[in-house]
C-alpha cells in the first residue's frame, strides 16, 4: 500500500459566539481538511486549525506547506512506515498543524486498513474520558452562567477559564465562576502568556482562594527567567502549552523547571510525536493534559482517541469540547454525557465527512 494523494482543503465555519482570550478574539473556525488517499483507495482524514497567534500558520500557509513540501515528501511512501514519513519531514521547521494533520490522516488510513480504531492502535487504556469545558473571556457574570449551563446540559465538572487580559477582571472571573459552581467542580486557568511574572505571582493568593488546580502558560513562552520564577514560586502547578510545541521543547521546559505539567495537543504533534511526548513525560514523572487547539469535531475525535489510549492522558480531564462553539461542522463528534466522551469504536479515528457540508463550507471554490 502506498500514499497516492494528499489534499488540503480549506474550510470556514462561523462560531456561535466569539471566543475571546489573551491573544485576541476568534469569530470563525478557519481550518483545513487534510485527506490522504492510498493506491488501494483507503481514505484518511484530519483537521489542521490555523492558529497564527500560536504557530504563525494561516489557512493559506497550511495549504501551501502541504501542497509544496509535505505531499511531495510523503507521496509513494507506505503509510505503515510512519517513522519514514516523520523522518522525511525532519528538515521542515514549524508548520506544526500542517504536518500533524498529515500524520493523523495517515493513522486514520492505518486504522481503516486494519479494521481497528486508532484508539486501539495507540493503546486502548480506557473507553471514555472526562471532558473539560473552556470558558472564554466575557464579563465575569456571563462566564459563571456559561459554566452552569455546561454543567447542567452535559454534566461537565472540569472547567478552564481564559485569563491573561487584565488581572482585575481575571480575579473577578475566578471568583464568579467558583461561586457559581460551588466546591465540587475542578477549575484551572489559562493566561495564554498574558501576564507578567509579577502579575502571575500577585494573583496566586486569589488562585489558591478559588481552588485553581493548574496555571496554564502564565507568562510569555520564551522568557526563561520569568517562567522559572513563576513555576518556582507557585504552589499551584504550571501547565506548559505554547512553550511546548515539539518533543525537544517539552524536555527543555520540564528539565529547566519552567513547568510541572505539559499540554499535549495532537493538532500540533500528531499521534506519532504526541506518543513520544507522553512517554517522555511518563519517564520524567510529569503529568499531562490533552489540550485543545480550538478544534472542530475532527480534532475532538483525534484528541479523544489519544486521551483514552494511555493511563497518563486519561487521568485528568481532556479539552474535547470546543467543537460545541462551532455553528455547524463537516463531521460529528460523540456526545458529551455525564461529563465524559466515549470513543466511537469504529476503524480509524471515527471521522465521517459530511460531503454536502464540506462543499458548503470549503473556501477554495467559487
Ligand atoms: C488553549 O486553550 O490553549 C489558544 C491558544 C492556543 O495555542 O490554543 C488555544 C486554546
Ligand atoms: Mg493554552
Amino acid at each position: 500500500m502506498k500514499i497516492a494523494a494528499v489534499e488540503a482543503i480549506p474550510f470556514s465555519i462561523p462560531l456561535r459566539r466569539p471566543s475571546a482570550f489573551a491573544h485576541g478574539t476568534l469569530s470563525r473556525a478557519d481550518h483545513v481538511l487534510v485527506r490522504v488517499t492510498t493506491d488501494d483507495g483507503i481514505v484518511g482524514h484530519a483537521e489542521a486549525p490555523a492558529r497564527p497567534f500560536t504557530y504563525g500558520e494561516s489557512q493559506e500557509s497550511i495549504v501551501k506547506a502541504i501542497d509544496s513540501w509535505i505531499a511531495p515528501a510523503v507521496l509513494g511512501t507506505d503509510p505503515f512506515a510512519r517513522e519514514r514519513v516523520r523522518d522525511s519531514l525532519r528538515w521542515l521547521r514549524y508548520n506544526h498543524t500542517a504536518r500533524s494533520a498529515v500524520d493523523l490522516a495517515i493513522w486514520d488510513v492505518l486504522g481503516k486498513a486494519l479494521g481497528k480504531s486508532c484508539h486501539q492502535l495507540l493503546g486502548a487504556f480506557t473507553e471514555s474520558v472526562p471532558v473539560v469545558h473552556i470558558i472564554f473571556a466575557e464579563v465575569p457574570e456571563a462566564m459563571g452562567e456559561e459554566a452552569l449551563r455546561m454543567r447542567d446540559r452535559h454534566g461537565i465538572g472540569i472547567f478552564k477559564i481564559k485569563t491573561g487580559k487584565d488581572p482585575v477582571v481575571d480575579t473577578k472571573a475566578m471568583r464568579t465562576v467558583r461561586s457559581a459552581l460551588g466546591d465540587g467542580a475542578e477549575i484551572y486557568v489559562d493566561a495564554n502568556k498574558g501576564w507578567t511574572p509579577d502579575e502571575a505571582i500577585r494573583l496566586l493568593p486569589v488562585m489558591q482562594e478559588t481552588g485553581i488546580t493548574m496555571i496554564e502558560e502564565p507568562t510569555p513562552a520564551f522568557h526563561p527567567l520569568a517562567r522559572r520564577w513563576v513555576a518556582g514560586t507557585s504552589p499551584i502547578p504550571v501547565l506548559a502549552d505554547e512553550s511546548v510545541t515539539r518533543l525537544g521543547e517539552v524536555a527543555r521546559e520540564v528539565l529547566d523547571g519552567h513547568a510541572q505539567l505539559v499540554s499535549i495537543k495532537v493538532a500540533r504533534t500528531g499521534f506519532t510525536e504526541s506518543a513520544r511526548i507522553a512517554g517522555l513525560c511518563e519517564g520524567l514523572g510529569t503529568g499531562v493534559v490533552v489540550g485543545s487547539q480550538m478544534d472542530g469535531a475532527l480534532g475532538a475525535l483525534s484528541a479523544l482517541a489519544f486521551a483514552a489510549a494511555y493511563p497518563g492522558t486519561s487521568k485528568r480531564g481532556a479539552e474535547l469540547g470546543y467543537h460545541l462553539e462551532l455553528a455547524d461542522d463537516i463531521a460529528a463528534a460523540p456526545a458529551i454525557e455525564h461529563g465524559r466522551m466515549t470513543v466511537p469504536g469504529v476503524p480509524g479515528i471515527g471521522i465521517e465527512i459530511d460531503e454536502p457540508k464540506l462543499q458548503h463550507y470549503r473556501c477554495d471554490q467559487d
